[in-house]
């Protein structure tokens, strides 16, 4: 079953997306997310000018040998855009080899572990009031867990606070828009957000929150201990990952669990954190960390350190990769939760799907594949729009992680 066109097509049906179509000589199509934020145009090219030409004429079916013929047989290795580029060839040929066994993907990795994937959802406010009732928004919508992030006093742009209810997007048209950051007021003001959240909502529906790798070891233990009475699912991001072993810091000062990983590539980014278990949730996903095939090795290593799976799953990974995750937690026995951004009415357009939401969970559905297809025609009408995500500085000018 020999791999015959391939094409890259980028579209912006609400925001950018990548995606990577592969057709084989029975008219199979298989298709891949290789969305990058912010980055594009950088993957659509190492897919179309140095990918899709060594991939005709190879065998569909080898989805092993064809993850190491362009990883190690690359010899550069690692990367956001080498991995997304990986993982939409690896999740295109997944499809196609669903598609060809008549079979939806998560049977082909082993069958249903459980009978749905419980999700979260983001809810956000400009005051702990708007957050209040964001959170009961999601719980009404069925939502048994719910991320919750709000606008800090005296600090412009917070991260996390959308402009819509639903859709949360935080990529800006044209240049990084210009955010400000004040740790002091952050880790003053967020247990006051959660002690709230905790008297209105009890303690039955699990509640995230993310820091968006803004603090350093010793600040991120002092926020895990001091949230500890609110008994978070987990605390995201607490620090920049690149360093792993700063997460003993964290882990000798709080009992709040840990999640980490949605810029991760590679099982090399997160083996100490998992070996030295530093970390309890780990948000590899499909589209950044190599697809389908690299991740099930990431959620075995994880799974014989007590670690859970905890997919990333903003609006920035399209239809494609959400319906990729799906397959993967569906059969994953560590599975922990899904991140489920919703994509906005024009996206879901472009890429109709078989994923469905119900009662605060997902199905991936039982289409063939994948179950997402993409409109060609309609995508051609939404073309390519430059759109960054923000820039984060200090009180007084200097850049911090955003
Ligand atoms: C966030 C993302 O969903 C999350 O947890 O960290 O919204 C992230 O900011 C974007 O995916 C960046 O592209
Ligand atoms: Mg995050």
């Amino acid at each position: 079953m020999r791999i015959v066109d391939g094409k890259v097509i980028v579209c912006s049906p609400g925001r950018n997306f990548v995606t990577l179509k592969l057709v084989t000589e029975d008219g199979v199509h298989g298709l891949g997310d290789a969305t990058l934020n912010g980055r594009e145009l950088a993957v659509a090219s190492y897919l179309s000018d140095h990918v899709l030409p060594l991939l005709i004429g190879r065998d569909a079916r080898r989805i092993e040998d064809t993850w190491h013929y362009l990883y190690t047989g690359a010899y550069w290795r690692r990367g956001p855009v080498t991995m997304a580029a990986i993982g939409a060839v690896d999740t295109a040929l997944w499809d196609i080899l669903g598609k060809t066994l008549d079979t939806p993907v998560y049977q082909l990795l082993g069958g249903a572990s459980r009978e749905s994937v419980m999700v979260y959802g983001h809810a956000n406010g400009e005051t702990v009031d708007d957050t209040v009732k964001a959170v009961a928004h999601y719980i009404d919508m069925g939502y048994r867990a719910v991320r919750a992030q709000c606008a800090i006093p005296g600090v412009l742009h917070a991260y996390g606070v959308g402009r819509g209810q639903l859709y949360y997007e935080p990529a800006e048209k044209g240049r990084p828009l210009e955010s400000v950051w004040s740790t002091e007021r952050y880790l003053d003001f967020v247990p006051s957000l959660f002690e709230r959240l905790r008297k209105e909502f009890g303690f039955d529906v699990h509640l995230l929150h993310d820091v968006h790798h803004r603090l350093t070891p010793i600040e991120a233990g002092r926020l895990g201990k001091s949230l500890e009475p609110y008994r978070l699912f987990w605390l995201e991001d607490p620090t920049p990952a690149e360093l792993q072993s700063a997460f003993r810091i964290i882990r000798q000062h709080t009992t709040t669990p840990i999640a980490v990983g949605e810029v991760f590539n590679t099982i090399f980014d997160c083996a100490q954190l998992i070996e030295e278990h530093l970390i309890d949730y780990i948000r590899t996903t499909v589209i950044h960390a190599g697809g389908i095939t690299h991740l099930r090795k990431i959620a075995a290593l994880a799974e014989l350190h007590h670690v859970r799976t905890g997919a990333h799953g903003a609006t920035d990974l399209g239809p494609v990769s959400l319906a990729a995750a799906l397959h993967f937690d569906l059969n994953v026995h560590n599975f922990g939760i899904q991140e489920y951004m919703r994509h906005t009415e024009e996206t879901d357009r472009v890429f109709p799907h078989a994923y469905s939401f119900q009662r605060g969970a997902m199905h991936p559905g039982d289409a063939p594949g994948l179950g997402v297809d993409l409109d060609e025609a309609l995508a051609a009408k939404y073309p390519y729009e430059p759109a960054y995500l923000p820039v984060n500085r200090l009180q007084d000018g200097t850049v911090h992680s955003w």
